[in-house]
């Protein structure tokens, strides 16, 4: 696969300011050469420009709506345009609102090339919140749910087909975090969740075997990569830890076994937050896991 990097530089949708500063901090963790060392070619598109961060308080259970369709319209357009041209769109967020312009962009591509898609929601939350349900208002903590065609009209129908996704084409993993109301949506709509205690019981390797068992030559896997997903220990520069994570190990074998599919064709990652690192430590954790996805592995594959 050819590569192109696109960085979001917002932290409009969330509650924590900083997230804005995540796609330097990657870059500055070597994110192009570490993909470049392992035969890829990658293109670094720059950032995209939107509205600033007005840090007001939420209207109707949205917070900073109208910038954050701005934001989520011109992260559609990037990765759709990189999707034509046949490369596999790396999303350098930015704060998870953004995954519902990433992940509706790769939906119209799956549309208009038949693929089957699959998506992978790697992330201590189900993000699946709407305006009524929201004990924050911050839509970071919706974009799962605006994918499946709950949140307001000039989001939702970004990807020009409302829903962009069915809730079937998601696997949530390492999730462990979840407020009361969505926790109710999340079971009504019967999202597929491989929750903490899921990981716990069972392992990651059985837990991915399945996230991963229904693809197929014609899938297109997206994974979505919020950085809160890992352990706080690993992964302290996220704005919204969760104690109880996936270990760095954990993290790796979930990493190498989604790269072992060879079906990875876009992905996000999303929510460092370089205002609340150490030495750019997660960055470059993040980085680390990434090499993985794209196929660093220890040993030759037999
Ligand atoms: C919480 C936090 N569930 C909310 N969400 C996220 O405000 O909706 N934090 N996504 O990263
Ligand atoms: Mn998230
Ligand atoms: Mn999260
Ligand atoms: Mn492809």
């Amino acid at each position: 696969h050819r590569i192109s990097i696109i960085g979001a530089p917002t932290d409009i949708g969330a509650g924590v300011r900083g997230a804005s500063m995540g796609p330097e901090a990657l870059r500055v963790a070597n994110i192009v050469p570490v993909l470049e060392g392992h035969g890829l070619e990658v293109l670094d598109r720059g950032n995209l420009n939107g509205p600033a961060n007005p840090w007001q308080p939420p209207k109707d259970g949205y917070r900073h709506l109208n910038e954050v369709v701005a934001w989520n319209k011109a992260v559609h357009e990037a990765v759709h345009a990189e999707l034509a041209l046949g490369r596999l769109p790396i999303l350098l967020g930015g704060d998870h609102c953004l995954g519902l312009g990433s992940i509706s962009a790769v939906a119209r591509h799956c549309r208009e090339t038949n693929k089957k898609l699959r998506i992978l929601w790697l992330d201590a939350h189900a993000d699946f919140n709407t305006n009524i349900l929201t004990p924050s208002g911050n839509l970071h903590g919706m974009p799962v749910a605006c994918l499946c065609g709950h949140g307001p009209q000039e989001l939702i129908e970004i990807g020009g087909q409302v829903p962009a996704i069915s809730p079937k084409w998601i696997r949530q993993i390492g999730i462990r975090s979840v407020d009361a109301g969505e926790k109710r949506f999340v079971h009504e709509m019967d999202l597929e969740v491989f929750d903490m205690r899921y990981i716990d019981e069972m392992g990651m390797r059985h837990a991915m075997e399945l996230a991963l068992a229904t693809l197929d030559i014609n899938t297109h896997l997206h994974v979505s990569f919020d950085v809160d997903f890992l352990d706080p220990d690993v992964a302290p520069g996220v704005g919204t830890t969760v104690k109880g994570g996936p270990t760095y190990r954990e993290a790796q074998l979930c990493m190498e076994m989604i790269a072992d599919t060879g079906r990875l064709a876009s992905l996000d990652v999303m929510e460092l937050n370089p205002a609340l690192d150490v030495r750019n430590a997660t960055a470059e954790v993040a980085v680390d896991l990434i090499e993985s996805l794209f196929g660093k592995s220890t040993l030759m594959r037999k």
